[in-house]
């Protein structure tokens, strides 16, 4: 296990887990928090052994968001520029990297760490936790992708109830609305995760990452260039040497050994 101050990360087999770990302050988003999150999900990307991501948080919060003991140090802040140092880059990496990313949110999940975890390929939540777009109730919209992906996940009234009444929706509530994967009792919480992204790193990695890029894309594109994205995207995953053992073992009534070629 690799110890850092806010943040540790630990192997487990093709799995990179990242704990949020910084649990008196419900693992609030300061700068080094962030800046150890981003070198963790780029050192994940990196590393080809490294065949998905797990992100959870330490303690009885996922996280609150942003560090308001840092932020309250500066009077009026320039946080155009927090946010394109600090949080842009690091919902860029989400969605942008080739592994899947789990994340396993294990209470509340606030401010900029609910949309952390919206961020995320998969997202499984503990019954007890609940995510609150805390935004507002600070003179603040939120942020990191939180008006990109409330609507599209939620539907623009719910997504206005969230964003302006700043009120926590429980996990449950989230699942039923189509927020996240599921909701799962608490003492299963990293279970389940785990056997998530255990499953996602013994599944065919281009054929995932082509998943991702088509299902992130297909937010923004007509169907005609979606349908053409699809066909582009086949045509690679047909050359691959993933997609013969696949059909091979298929046929061969054995379990798949995909090596992301
Ligand atoms: O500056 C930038 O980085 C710009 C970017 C902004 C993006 C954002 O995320 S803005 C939104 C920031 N987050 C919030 O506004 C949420 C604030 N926190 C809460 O609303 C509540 O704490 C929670 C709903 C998350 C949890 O409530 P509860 O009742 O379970 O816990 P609590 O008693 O409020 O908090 C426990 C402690 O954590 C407490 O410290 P204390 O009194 O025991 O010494 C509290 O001050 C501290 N804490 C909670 N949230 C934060 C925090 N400390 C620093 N930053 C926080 N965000």
């Amino acid at each position: 296990m690799q110890m850092t101050q806010k943040t540790h990360t630990e192997r487990v087999d093709g799995v990179l887990e990242i704990t949020l770990n910084e649990p008196d302050r419900l693992n609030a988003l300061g700068e080094q928090m962030n800046a150890e999150i981003l070198v963790a999900l780029k050192s994940a990307e990196a590393d080809d052994s490294v065949r998905a991501v797990l992100i959870t948080g330490a303690g009885r919060a996922f996280s609150a968001g942003a560090d308001l003991n840092e932020a309250a140090m500066q009077q009026r802040p320039d946080l155009g520029k927090v946010i394109h140092d600090r949080y842009n880059p690091i919902g860029e990496m989400l969605l942008g990297m080739t592994k899947p990313v789990v994340c396993a949110v294990n209470g509340v999940a606030a401010g900029a760490g609910a949309n952390l975890a919206l961020c995320c390929d998969i997202v499984v939540a503990a019954r007890s936790a609940s995510f609150l777009q805390a935004f507002a109730k600070i003179g603040l919209l939120p942020d990191l992708g939180g008006t990109y992906f409330l609507p599209r996940l939620v539907g623009r009234a719910r997504a206005m109830g969230l964003a302006m009444l700043a009120e926590p929706l429980p996990a449950e509530t989230a699942e039923q609305w189509g927020l996240i994967w599921r909701c799962v009792d608490d003492d299963k919480l990293m279970d389940q995760a785990r056997a998530v992204a255990t499953k996602l790193a013994s599944m065919p990695p281009l054929g995932l990452n082509a998943i991702k890029r088509a299902m992130n894309q297909s937010i923004d594109n007509s169907f005609v260039e979606q349908v053409t994205l699809e066909r582009d995207l086949q045509r690679q995953l047909g050359f691959t040497d993933d997609f013969a053992e696949g059909t091979q073992a298929f046929f061969e009534k054995r379990k798949p050994v995909f090596k992301g070629r």
